[in-house]
């Protein structure tokens, strides 16, 4: 492969302004430039890219600068034989922190006194509303970069972390790793259940009205992964009927969420607008790893996070 272009795709700018990830990808020793919709490529091509176009299947190699490559038709790639990379690997801090976030309001009440604020409302909320992270229990579904961040984070403050994938193997800072035939026991005891797993076929509405029904009534679901991992109608039905207690969603179901959605308005939710793992640092990270790359091509090693 010989790269001779860098395209940046103009939807980076759902992450990123673009004149950031050009200054970033620029000193590579390749040509930036910034791409449209009606651009063409041709196999001398990288695309830089949030979202996927037809087109792209016509450059050498694109890389999507999101971890989660669901929207991307992998088999289209291969067939065309266009590389195809992804952004795993750089979140191991922005999406954890930003979990972690959600579980430290849900426990010391935060987000319902931030909602209170705008009425000058002293209201104190009861005795045993609050608890501590310290002692209870979180379920991570999806132990990469991301679950082994939550993992390693929440076991600093003291929580017992158990976790799933489909390997089975150990993790670090993971008392007791399940696999997703064993998601029932997995989700049981958590008091917080984070999914941050791949959209995959396997993952599709595997949050489902079953497996919300053997959460505990006290638990909270938080999703960083994407909305169609859980079925919406279930959750909307455990949340209004007490299933659960609570839910933090960053990942929706269609984005942005409709504004007459009923979860905007649920007391015992946070809506975050898909920016859990917004950093100003985000077109650094995507340019470390473009770069990584071509430094593969130039030593005709394999890429970095290939997905096809
Ligand atoms: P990784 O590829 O590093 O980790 C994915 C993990 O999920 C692996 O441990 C994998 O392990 C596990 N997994 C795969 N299938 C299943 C399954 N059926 N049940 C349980 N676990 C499973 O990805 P990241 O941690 O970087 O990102 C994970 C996902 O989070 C992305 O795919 C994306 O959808 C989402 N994301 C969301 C962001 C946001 O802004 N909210 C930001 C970044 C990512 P194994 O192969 O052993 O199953
Ligand atoms: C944009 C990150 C991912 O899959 O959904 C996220 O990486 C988007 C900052």
């Amino acid at each position: 492969m010989d790269i001779a272009r860098i395209a940046v795709h103009e939807s980076v700018a759902k992450a990123c302004p673009l004149e950031a990830m050009v200054a970033a990808l620029q000193g590579l020793g390749v040509p930036v430039e910034v791409v449209g919709d009606d651009a063409t490529f041709d196999t001398s091509d990288c695309v830089v890219t949030f979202s996927p176009r037809e087109a792209f299947l016509d450059a050498a190699w694109v890389h999507g600068i999101r971890a989660g490559y669901d929207e991307f038709d992998v088999d289209a790639y291969e067939a065309a034989g266009t590389v195809l990379t992804n952004s795993t690997g750089i979140h191991g801090d922005t999406v954890p922190e930003t979990a972690v976030g959600y579980l430290t309001a849900f426990a010391r009440r935060l987000h319902v006194y931030r909602d209170r604020q705008g009425d000058n409302d002293w209201t104190q909320e009861p005795y045993d509303a609050p608890f501590t992270l310290t002692g209870e229990q979180v379920c991570v579904a999806g132990l990469g970069t991301i679950g082994q961040g939550i993992a390693d984070r929440a076991d600093a403050l003291g929580m017992e972390v158990v976790g799933v994938r489909r390997s089975g193997d150990p993790a670090e800072n993971v008392e007791r790793v399940y696999t997703p035939d064993e998601l029932d026991a997995a989700v049981a005891d958590a008091r917080f259940v984070v999914l941050c797993c791949p959209l995959t076929v396997e993952t599709e509405g595997m949050v489902d009205a079953a497996l919300l029904a053997q959460m505990r009534a006290d638990s909270y679901l938080v999703n960083v992964a994407r909305g169609p991992v859980v079925v919406e109608d279930a959750l909307l039905n455990a949340l209004d009927d007490g299933t659960i207690a609570g839910a933090a969603l960053d990942a929706h179901w269609e984005e942005p969420l409709p504004a007459n959605h009923p979860l905007w308005d649920h007391e015992s939710v946070i809506v975050t607008p898909h920016v859990a793992a917004f950093t100003n640092r985000y077109h650094e990270d995507i340019a470390a790893l473009v770069q990584e790359n071509i430094e593969r091509i130039d030593r005709g090693k394999s890429l970095r996070n290939r997905v096809a």
